[in-house]
């Protein structure tokens, strides 16, 4: 026993090479001369992993014997990105497993570039997470994530003729050497069915959940190990089978459920990753996904804590449930009926079990993003889920009522159903209630929901809400994506930085140091080149790595003004070919996003920037000046060779609408200015950069409103007084973009003018056009622009999720690492 518990793998490079050449041949069956690049991938990658399981043992092994207080992080998305790189980083073993392969005749990198990205997530919210995950990791935090093993992830974005095609991401078609199958941990989901009403022997009402069918939920894990080596926790996903009951007909009980037959099979749970953002559609399989995902969770958690521990009341002692937003917030009724129906707890005990466990972050305040139920569907997937919801909001409005009677404004506005023609559960209301902490991810946009999203529940219970800025994992972003970069700053600063991010302050002492700017620019330089030969390849533009890298890479919503940066392209466009005025600073503008497959109006904002693209690079003139790229198929392994290479990042949304952003911190920490407006963490930015070293611009959050109430944003009053505006708005109705297709872009014309902006690009326009002209006369010093660069970089510590995990560890769940 002892022998075993001692092993250890060698790394030294022939020990590595040796695993490799042992997974290829014992492993995979493979002839080492015959061996393709994927097979390659295969054999380092569970050389790789053979040494992470040596660490999950041993983390395990710590974990249960101090019976720590565990984090659960519960999230519909991970966006992982690949993971060979990223563990070889934390390992510490890219350079060494590097020489050893070169030695062989095999290019790591090239073997990276063969695989797919982990995609299972939109954007920044499933983006967070994986950050977290490795944040947990690298400060020994005892934390899990729990998700769906999507079999596609999010689709791949190809162009044709300028218009977003989606194809689909089938990232699993050739195995997953860093998926590990826990088909022995398996769990049983009920759904559908309906409540028997009954009583028990004392005549007390006691419902029985009766004639569901089951799901079968199977595990698989993922090693997440952290910068060094010494934790290795896991994420565990979760696909669905069918187990045998499944597939008896069970939909055969009136039109309601005939028509939804066959539409949910058990194995389609876990198909495929919703592909839209800020858009609840309320669709029944989304439900059938949270619901089947929570249950699995819960399950796992609570088999979990009964391996160590047989009193549910020391639960909230022991285990910690975070909700990435509302899309878990059922685990609560899971949860309640986990522990009254199941574990017979008394219902009052459960409650207070679970109001300690639970915390929620919010990650939007738009609207149309709010997840809110039909009563009529919850009742027909999880009826017992509802029963509970149901008595949950009894208790909480009887609640209500006692401390503020006859307040029935108050009672409609908290209630977690909302009445209408269709009744309709409120998510958000049930994590609020069900959680003893609410967080939001910036300054901002915390006291947006205290006192406008959600003031009546502030009112009620100021204390459960809490800020925690985003954060983002220097491992990943800075360390893998811009190896230039962190060596230089290793150099100079030393490499504490990894571990400690406000370490990166001592760089402040060399803004004024010629030759460390020197140094630095070259490697901007060289990444911009890197990300030159990208854009060629990907994109079929040449771009001169001279010029300015203009960067707009995020998912494209309305809200995040696309359409602005595309205002005011055309805006210098039109001064290059009608006024001859010649711009000192060329630009390189790079676009790269994904809009959601039915998200007509941003599918519209591909398609105009792309023809943008095509006028603009083909004008004799313009083109000496001007470049605009649109980089397809934007994902976090795209994201790591675009971020390093950006002079300027634009984070140009409608003030009081981006929660956080965290590509803003990104470009920061990777020695890009930021354009941007007061929203989100662009002020915590600003606050730590200074406001000399950051372009700041636009109305800010009382501004917009001041617009939006008063009624004075009157659109055509700035076409109509400003020249240049009138004229970018008139090359949209003239058909400059689009001489092939008149009428194409007269939509932009209408939607910006006709008082149907809700996101105020007009009102922004012209500051924004002037502080462009202020970058470029920045840009155009060179040495100056160096030293904000170093500014800039010098003061993001504060924006690694390291932070922001030990905030939530301190305040939120009560853990601390357990090294
Ligand atoms: C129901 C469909 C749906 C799916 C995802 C609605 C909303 C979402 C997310 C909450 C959207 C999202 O990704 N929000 C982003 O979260 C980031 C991490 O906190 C923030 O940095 C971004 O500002 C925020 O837009």
């Amino acid at each position: 026993m002892k022998l075993y518990d001692g092993m250890r793998l060698m790394n030294t490079q022939e020990a590595l090479q040796g695993s490799v050449i042992h997974h290829l041949r014992y492993t995979l069956g493979r002839d080492w001369k015959k061996a393709s690049i994927r097979d390659l991938y295969w054999a380092v990658s569970l050389s790789v992993r053979d040494r992470l399981f040596e660490r999950l043992f041993e983390t395990e092994n710590r974990y249960r014997q101090g019976g720590v207080k565990r984090v659960y992080y519960l999230s519909m998305e991970f966006l992982m990105g690949r993971a060979l790189g990223n563990n070889l980083c934390n390992l510490e073993l890219h350079d060494t497993f590097k020489t050893a392969l070169e030695e062989m005749g095999v290019d790591l990198e090239e073997v990276q570039e063969c695989t797919a990205d982990a995609a299972l997530g939109n954007g920044g919210l499933g983006r967070l997470a994986a950050c977290f995950l490795d944040s947990m990791a690298t400060l020994g935090i005892p934390g899990y994530g729990y998700g769906i093993n999507y079999e596609f992830g999010h689709f791949r974005q190809q162009f044709c003729k300028g218009y977003q095609r989606e194809t689909s991401d089938n990232w699993l078609k050739r195995g997953n050497p860093w998926q590990i199958s826990r088909p022995e941990e398996a769990c049983l989901v009920p759904f559908f069915g309906r409540i028997a009403h009954t009583r028990d022997k004392k005549g007390d009402y006691n419902p029985m959940w009766r004639d569901w069918e089951m799901v079968v939920g199977v595990p698989f894990d993922m090693p997440i190990v952290g910068y060094g080596g010494q934790t290795v926790n896991t994420l565990r996903l979760f696909s669905a089978k069918s187990s045998e009951e499944f597939d008896v007909e069970i939909f055969n009980d009136g039109d309601y459920h005939e028509a939804v037959k066959n539409k949910i099979s058990s194995e389609n749970i876990s198909k495929v990753l919703y592909p839209s953002d800020y858009f609840h559609a309320g669709r029944l399989l989304r439900l059938v996904q949270e619901y089947f995902f929570v249950a699995c969770a819960i399950r796992d958690i609570a088999q979990t804590f009964l391996r160590s521990f047989d009193n549910f009341d020391i639960f909230p002692d022991k285990v910690a449930i975070q909700l990435n937003d509302t899309h878990p917030a059922l685990a609560i009724a899971e949860f309640m009926r986990y522990l009254v129906d199941e574990k017979a707890l008394p219902w009052e005990r459960a409650w207070s079990i679970t109001e300690r466990t639970f915390g929620y972050t919010n990650h939007t305040l738009l609207p149309e993003a709010l997840e809110k139920w039909p009563v009529s569907l919850m009742e027909f997937v999880v009826p017992r889920h509802l029963q509970i919801i149901y008595e949950i909001n009894r208790r909480f409005l009887e609640q209500i009522t006692l401390q503020w009677p006859g307040d029935e404004e108050l009672v409609r506005s908290v209630s977690l159903i909302e009445e209408g023609e269709e009744k309709q559960v409120r998510m958000s209301h049930l994590a609020m209630v069900g959680s003893h902490s609410v967080n939001g991810v910036a300054a901002l946009h915390t006291e947006l929901l205290k006192n406008h999203l959600l003031p009546d529940f502030y009112r009620l219970w100021p204390k459960k809400f809490n800020n925690k800025t985003n954060g983002v994992t220097p491992r990943r972003w800075l360390l893998k994506a811009n190896p230039g970069l962190a060596s230089l700053i290793t150099e100079v600063i030393g490499d504490g930085w990894i571990r400690d991010l406000r370490k990166l302050k001592a760089l402040e002492a060399s803004a004024e140091d010629s030759e460390f700017l020197k140094r630095l620019m070259a490697v901007k330089r060289a990444n911009k080149e890197r990300l030159a030969a990208r854009i060629w390849s990907d994109a079929y533009v040449r771009v001169d790595p001279d010029s300015l890298f203009d960067v707009h890479a995020k998912r494209i919503h309305e809200y995040k003004r696309q359409l602005l940066k595309a205002l005011h392209i055309v805006h210098q466009y039109l001064m290059i070919t009608e006024d001859d005025i010649c711009p000192e600073v060329p630009r390189t503008f790079v676009f790269a996003g994904k809009a959601a497959p039915g998200y007509k109006v941003a599918k519209q904002i591909i398609k105009l920037i792309n023809s943008i693209a095509t006028v603009v690079n083909a004008h004799p003139k313009a083109r000496r000046f001007l470049r605009v790229a649109f980089v397809p198929d934007y994902r976090v392994s795209v994201a790591e060779k675009i971020i390093p290479g950006a002079d300027l990042s634009e984070q140009i949304s409608t003030a009081g609408t981006e929660a956080s952003g965290t590509g803003n911190m990104k470009f920061a920490m990777n020695g890009a200015l930021t354009v941007g407006t007061c929203d989100g963490a662009n002020i915590e930015i600003m606050n730590e950069v200074g406001r000399e070293n950051i372009f700041i611009f636009g109305h800010d959050v009382a501004g917009i409103r001041a617009l939006r109430e008063g009624r004075d944003y009157n659109p055509w009053d700035i076409y109509e007084n400003d020249p240049s505006v009138k004229r970018i708005l008139d090359a949209f109705s003239g058909n400059l973009f689009c001489p092939e297709d008149p009428g194409l872009f007269s939509w932009i014309f209408e939607h910006l003018l006709y008082g149907r902006d809700t996101y105020y690009h007009l009102a922004d326009l012209s500051s924004y056009l002037l502080i462009q002209q202020e970058v470029d006369r920045c840009f155009l010093d060179t040495r100056k622009w160096a030293g904000h660069v170093v500014k800039n970089i010098a003061n993001t510590g504060t924006f690694s999720s390291d932070r922001t995990i030990l905030e939530y560890a301190r305040d939120i769940w009560g853990v601390s690492p357990a090294l």
